[in-house]
């Protein structure tokens, strides 16, 4: 049988901002993601995102469960089995780690937006002075369904990449 390992990956919102870390060392260094990570021997998902969020961010949130990703690439021996999780309130100060340097962004307000973003990167949000979302700067799935899941949807999905790191082929499924 193949094998998955397990990871997690936690996205707070406060109003129409969401706080992205830059990953400054290992798997998806130089891009922009949620606070997340390896789920560690006897942890469950959820413990394992608190406890990631905290490492990398400095803060503390009443996490709910979104979603569920699965990521295959010749480069990795085991796909990852990525559990994703949302929240809207945090506790504590938000503080850069050795892992991810935290930034808000903002969030673009209708799905066509969210399209004139993906399609033209560097936007700046009038209202806040935020770059909008860095789609350029993130693993390609993510605008696949971050808009779906920003619009409050559960989702579920697969995204295989090639030996370039490119997205070849992906399906991704919103739950009811
Ligand atoms: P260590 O070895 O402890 O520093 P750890 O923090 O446990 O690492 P890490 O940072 O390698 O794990 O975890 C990878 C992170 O990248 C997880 O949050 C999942 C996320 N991730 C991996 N592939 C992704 C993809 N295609 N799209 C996405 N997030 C992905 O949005
Ligand atoms: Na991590
Ligand atoms: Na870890």
């Amino acid at each position: 049988f193949n094998k998955v390992k397990p990871y997690t990956n936690a996205f707070v919102r406060q109003g129409n901002q969401l706080l992205l870390g830059y990953k400054k060392r290992g798997f998806g260094k130089g891009l922009y993601n949620g606070f997340g990570g390896k789920v560690d021997q006897g942890e469950t998902f959820a413990d394992a995102a608190t406890r990631e969020l905290q490492e990398e961010a400095g803060i503390t949130a009443k996490l709910e469960h979104r979603g569920t990703l699965l990521f295959m690439s010749p480069e990795i021996t085991e796909a990852a089995h990525i559990e994703v999780f949302y929240a809207e309130t945090f506790e504590g100060t938000i503080t850069e780690s050795d892992e991810m340097r935290p930034e808000w962004f903002a969030i673009p307000s209708t799905d066509e937006k969210h399209r004139e973003i993906i399609q033209k990167a560097k936007q700046v949000d009038a209202v806040s002075g935020l770059r909008f979302i860095p789609y350029d700067e993130m693993w390609e799935d993510d605008a696949l369904w971050l808009p779906a899941f920003l619009s409050g949807h559960h989702f579920i999905g697969r995204a295989d990449f090639g030996a370039d790191g490119r997205l070849q082929k992906w399906w991704f499924a919103l739950k009811s």
